[in-house]
């Protein structure tokens, strides 16, 4: 039978190597994936419109014949409406107060982020200035994983950093359309929806067709192949990142109802067999508790199969000694969430450096930030929260340098660059900065 979740202990001899085996993830790279991958992606660059045609009908399987042209493809802003009027009344309601959450907390980051501008003596002005990007492609699932909670987290930073164009694509196998995906979208400001999918959706995007202009940076998550055409096309547009499987990493020092605590681990496992849940606590009789509480409460879940495969194969139950040690642990693990369950969860929250969003004090489950608090929900995984930042304002915007020379600051300025051109063997950059020499 398998186990239900790994324990661990960090007094072992070899606790540091079996936490690393727990943890070690890498994206399959599939030969197969990659090499159609690349074909789709030239045969969209080549062909365009008529290439996105063909294989969206084929891969989505788009009923009555499959779609004639792009234009069937495209979601009307009426559409958008009619779905937003369609689904239940308390659904609308909760994704609109999502929503304003969302962008009350995004405002917020605008703000944090306006340029600068400072004169030096001289009259000499130098400054950055901050501006949104164009236009912005955001890639939503189809089919199981299709999450408008996701679609909020995603255009709503795009429209508070002032995207003009916010271009959604959402394939939609068999034809079935996501009523409340298309609500969300119409509540986050999306300008465009188009029923496309896969490496032919995102190679769309990038280099345009007849009837899609490219776009400068596309975000959002998306299966094997789509994963795959991002990391292709990176540099010929900007993209987010590499989303790995969903992590929760608790921290608790024994004091929260372990029920509580058991479903926080659910939560993230339930999203996928390689997601990732793990808690760290000093107290061995507490531990037994969550395990008893995951064993009562697995059987109730709908999504039991998920989450046993994600519990049994990555998840884990580790005992340390003190809660220094839980929070030195969770530093190197850099989980994408990490709950600190305790008493006094600010004490603990100060000693965190990397964590991709920081859930403080029992009340503070991961399944409200997913939804509502208001912070991002796409967040760096895999470790990767050592040198990343949740999705935010600032993805969709970009710096540009200022630099106004006076006069005066010329001449100053002018021997130490004309120096150091010689130095580097650069007449013409010498030269110009002497011309302006008095
Ligand atoms: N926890 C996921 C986001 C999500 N959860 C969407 C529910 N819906 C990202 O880590
Ligand atoms: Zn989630």
């Amino acid at each position: 039978m398998q186990k239900m979740i790994t324990k661990l202990d960090s007094s072992q001899a070899d606790f540091k190597q079996r936490l690393d085996t727990l943890l070690a993830f890498e994206a399959s790279t599939d030969d197969a994936i990659e090499g159609a991958v690349g074909k789709i992606l030239a045969d969209v660059k080549a062909r365009g419109d008529a290439a996105v045609l063909e294989y969206t009908n084929r891969f989505d399987r788009i009923p009555n014949g499959g779609a004639t042209s792009m234009a069937a493809l495209d979601v009307s802003q009426e559409e958008l409406q009619a779905a937003l009027a369609a689904i239940p009344d308390a659904q609308r309601k909760a994704l609109e107060v999502a929503a304003d959450r969302v962008r009350v907390f995004h405002e917020r980051q605008k703000q944090e982020l306006n340029g600068f501008t400072y004169t030096e003596a001289d009259g000499t002005v130098l400054g950055q200035r901050v501006t949104p990007l164009d236009r912005v492609g955001i890639y939503v699932p189809g089919g199981k994983a299709a999450y408008p909670s996701s679609v909020l987290m995603n255009a709503i930073p795009a429209h508070v950093a002032g995207v003009e164009e916010i271009i959604m694509v959402v394939p939609t196998p068999d034809g079935v359309k996501n009523q409340m995906v298309f609500a969300a979208a119409a509540i986050a400001g999306v300008t465009r929806v188009i029923t496309i999918g896969g490496a032919q959706a995102v190679a769309a995007l990038a280099y345009g067709t007849e009837t899609i202009q490219a776009v400068d940076k596309i975000v959002g998550p998306g299966n094997a192949y789509v994963a795959s055409a991002k990391r292709r096309v990176f540099g010929t547009v900007g993209i987010d990142m590499i989303a790995g499987p969903s992590e929760i990493l608790i921290v608790c020092d024994g004091t929260t109802d372990p029920d509580w605590v058991a479903m926080d681990l659910f939560s993230q496992a339930e999203h996928d067999e390689l997601a990732q849940a793990i808690l760290l606590c000093p107290d061995a009789d507490y531990i037994a508790q969550v395990e008893a509480s995951i064993a009562k409460l697995l059987p109730t879940m709908p999504r039991q199969e998920v989450i046993k495969t994600s519990l049994g194969d990555r998840g884990a139950l580790i005992k340390v000694r003190d809660m220094d040690e839980a929070c030195a642990i969770a530093n190197s693990i850099a989980a994408e969430h990490l709950e600190i369950s305790a008493v006094e969860p600010q004490q603990w929250a100060d000693k965190i450096r990397h964590a991709g969003a920081m859930f403080l004090g029992r009340f503070s489950s991961e399944s409200l930030g997913d939804y509502c608090c208001g912070p991002n929900h796409v967040l760096p995984t895999s470790r990767t929260a050592r040198f990343s930042s949740p999705l935010g304002v600032y993805d969709f915007q970009k710096r540009s340098s200022i630099i106004h020379v006076s006069e005066a600051g010329a001449q100053t300025l002018g021997k130490v660059a004309a120096e150091l051109a010689y130095g580097e063997g650069l007449q013409a950059h010498a030269r110009s900065a002497e011309l302006r020499l008095k």
